[in-house]
């Protein structure tokens, strides 16, 4: 009995609506008729739409600098320091630098005198090979020059200063005996430098002349084989 006039009471109230046809005034009435239910629980999150096609903004300021790093592997060994220099070294080095400058003012001077350059004063060149005096004598000529003779003191110090070990010197006594006199011509010695009992034509005779590292003259053979010194005119 109940049933019956809810049911009536929803037809009577689906026809106060604006609904026309038979089929709406049955659907609202199943719904709205009877007690309302609880809401439902909510539904599972959606995709992820799309980006949106609007301009980006600006790139914001840099963030904070993160923390530092783990240490990275320990290195090779280095090498031991050399600031430590030998007195000796030091010396060593003083001496080089000197005698490669001397060698040098010699390279110069045979440049300037190859560019025909007249030199004020007559300069000389020591041999780096060891000849018999004949020998000496044609290679002088190859540059142009003679063997030395020094006609003073001071040149006798300059070819001194410039003979790597005992040289001739272009003196002779080939022609008589005891008479000394230049292979360059002009007579008899101007100057000597003989050392203490010299010349002594030693042995089977000694007719040619060297210089001594200490700058004294010694007469020795001929066929020695020894330095030189070249001497090329001032
Ligand atoms: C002296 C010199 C000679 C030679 C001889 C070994 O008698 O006068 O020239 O050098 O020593
Ligand atoms: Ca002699
Ligand atoms: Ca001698």
């Amino acid at each position: 009995m109940l049933l019956l006039f809810s049911l009536l009471l929803c037809a009577v109230k689906a026809s106060s609506s604006e609904l026309t046809t038979c089929e709406d005034v049955q659907k609202v009435s199943v719904l709205a008729c009877g007690s309302p239910g609880r809401d439902g629980r909510d539904g599972a999150k959606g995709d992820k739409g799309d980006p949106g096609e609007g301009l980006r903004g600006l790139q914001g300021p840099p963030g904070k600098m993160g923390p530092p790093g783990p240490l990275g592997a320990r290195g090779p060994k280095g090498d031991p320091g050399n600031s430590f220099v030998s007195q000796a070294k030091l010396d060593a080095l003083e001496k080089e630098i000197h005698k490669l400058k001397s060698e040098l003012d010699q390279v110069k001077k045979l440049q300037a005198f190859s560019l025909g350059k007249i030199p004020e004063t007559k300069f000389y060149m020591s041999s780096s090979r060891k000849v018999p005096f004949a020998k000496a004598k044609v290679l002088c000529a190859e540059l142009g020059a003679t063997v030395a003779v020094p006609k003073n003191a001071e040149e006798n110090k300059a070819i001194q200063s410039v003979a790597k070990d005992t040289a001739f010197l272009g003196i002779t006594d080939e022609e008589v005996e005891g008479k000394f006199t230049y292979v360059t011509g002009g007579g008899r010695l101007v100057y000597s430098n003989w050392k203490a009992n010299e010349p002594n034509d030693h042995g089977s005779g000694e007719d040619c002349v060297c210089m001594q590292v200490d700058g004294l003259w010694n007469d020795i053979s001929c066929s020695n084989s020894l330095h030189f010194v070249c001497e090329f005119p001032a």
